[in-house]
């Protein structure tokens, strides 16, 4: 278990005490020509948050924050945190529907965003004026009536006493990517934004501070926060960011900084592989030593092929924003079966349990995963969703996995995902990864699909690598192909053949989409 003092605040812990023990030169993060000293983060951090002080926010205030992954993301949740109040960041794809609600649902008061992504937060606030304050970064000199971001900051101190707050208060508002439904807003304390650091990331990544971390995932992900912002911000190492980072951005980024950490879900490693092996060949990515791949399931296939291409071994992790972070995984240095996600990271203890009765499964049966420890589900005011997420103290994730012998878990299908069919259960993405092993298939979703004779059949919608047609002989061939590998029962018996699918902005399939349109 680890234990923080009551009084506590992430922001601190993350950039000031590198400066209060003689680090403050040491790079955090580098952006474009740019090098960020801990010193001047600091600096950054202290006048945005004494200028934010100034206007008013109060500690527990909520503050919308919008731009690409770029330094003023991490700025802006920090000095946030430093002053007690609280953070809400957006996804930056997402549209007026969507920051309405999201503005209204957590009650953000004050909104500091990127000129680009301002449209739908002026959209929000016609329907609602409930933000006060909106303060604009601007990258491309667009005339607004709003208070200029960099103005704010350099009229205001970089000196700045952080608020005295405590562990358990309130340091994010993390908003679900909605694959399901309407955004759900998460909330997080001070102590688990460190927790995650010292539980997965210590003991998972074992980082130092000469570890240089990139990736592409949106820092307003929980996912990207962790790796691109608070993993390195820790242990005193480095982040390259990356606005708009492409797949070949990151493999140039790796080689010309040296990066020794990379985080970044399947498909854009995938789209590395597929799309970039000439690149992968002639760069030097020999200071890579680890890559972490989450946001959706990592196949056997992808890992291999990422061994083979950049040598290095893939932690594949299960996370999700309610957790705040990855809390099922393998360690650096294990003998790792690609076939299984790992173990509970410190800090956390899991159960395999019958969906129905709430009984611990025993091993080889599939079940719903329970887990609770460092961080668990507790939404901003949901409570019908929070019954249904949290039984007894332990968080459920709504993922089906198995127990193996050796305690491993071994990931089954989201519970949305698991396809009944003729009285049998066969997860979707069990499916999907063995289709993924065929070279002609570049990405595919599985779901059920109505039938009248079965009530549901396995359907997979199917992706194809370039240069390759769909055909009839094809579709035998993929069925032909699963059949061999898994139990028969589980091919698919329908398959079709488009041109991309549908994704949240996290790289997520929106299988219910896909299911929906099923339905139709
Ligand atoms: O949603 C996820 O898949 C996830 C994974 C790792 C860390 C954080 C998140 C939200």
């Amino acid at each position: 278990e680890l234990h923080y003092p009551s009084s506590l605040n992430a922001a601190v812990e993350l950039v000031d005490r590198h400066v209060e023990a003689g680090r403050g030169e040491n790079v955090a993060i580098y952006f474009e020509d740019k090098s960020i000293t801990y010193r001047d983060l600091q600096m950054r951090v202290n006048r945005l948050g004494n200028a934010l002080q100034r206007l008013g926010v109060e500690p527990g205030e909520r503050v919308f924050v919008r731009f690409p992954n770029r330094p003023e993301y991490a700025v802006s949740i920090l000095a946030v945190q430093k002053i007690g109040a609280i953070p809400v960041p957006s996804m930056k794809l997402l549209q007026a529907k969507e920051c309405t609600y999201v503005i209204e649902d957590s009650g953000a008061t004050v909104a500091l965003v990127d000129d680009r992504l301002l449209e739908p937060v002026e959209a929000a606030n016609e329907t609602f004026n409930s933000l006060q304050t909106i303060i604009v970064a601007d990258r491309e000199g667009s005339t607004h009536d709003y208070h200029d971001y960099d103005d704010f900051c350099s009229a205001a101190s970089s000196q700045l006493d952080a608020a005295p707050t405590c562990r358990d208060d309130l340091s994010m508002l993390a908003y679900t990517s909605g694959t399901t439904g309407r955004p759900k807003g998460t909330i997080h304390t001070h102590r688990q934004m460190l927790a995650i650091i010292d539980g997965y990331a210590r003991y998972c990544l074992e980082p130092t501070a000469d570890d240089i971390f990139t990736g592409n995932p949106p820092i307003a992900f929980t996912f990207g926060y962790g790796v691109l912002v608070a993993f390195p911000l820790r242990f005193g190492a480095s982040t390259v960011i990356i606005e708009n980072a492409e797949p070949l951005d990151l493999i140039e980024i790796i080689d010309d900084y040296g990066v020794t950490v990379l985080g970044s879900i399947p498909t854009a490693y995938n789209q590395m592989l597929n799309e970039h092996a000439d690149e992968i060949e002639a760069a030097d990515l020999s200071s890579l030593r680890l890559g972490i791949s989450a946001g959706e399931p990592l196949s056997p296939s992808t890992f291999e092929r990422v061994k083979s291409s950049f040598g290095i071994e893939l932690l594949d992790g299960l996370g999700s924003t309610e957790m705040l972070h990855i809390f099922v995984s393998h360690r650096i240095g294990d003998d790792i079966d690609p076939s299984v996600t790992g173990y509970p990271v410190p800090g956390y203890e899991c159960m395999v349990i019958d969906p129905d009765t709430g009984e611990e499964l025993d091993y080889g049966e599939a079940g719903l995963l329970a887990v609770r420890g460092s961080t668990g589900v507790t939404y901003w005011g949901r409570p019908e969703k929070q019954e249904m997420a949290v039984r007894d103290g332990w968080s459920l994730p709504g993922d089906v996995f198995v127990r193996t012998e050796n305690d491993q878990l071994e990931y089954k299908s989201r519970r949305d995902d698991l396809i009944i069919s003729s009285g049998y259960n066969i997860p979707g993405p069990e499916v999907e990864s063995v289709l993924q092993e065929r070279d002609e298939v570049y990405e595919t979703a599985v779901v059920g699909s109505p039938d009248d004779e079965r009530g549901t059949v396995v359907k997979a919608f199917v992706v194809l690598a370039d240069g390759c047609e769909p055909s009839n002989e094809l579709t035998s061939l993929l069925q032909d192909h699963v059949k061999s590998q898994i139990a028969p029962y589980k091919y698919p018996r329908c398959i079709e053949f488009v041109s991309e699918l549908p994704k949240t902005e996290t790289g997520k399939i929106r299988r219910n989409l896909l299911r929906e349109r099923e339905l139709e």
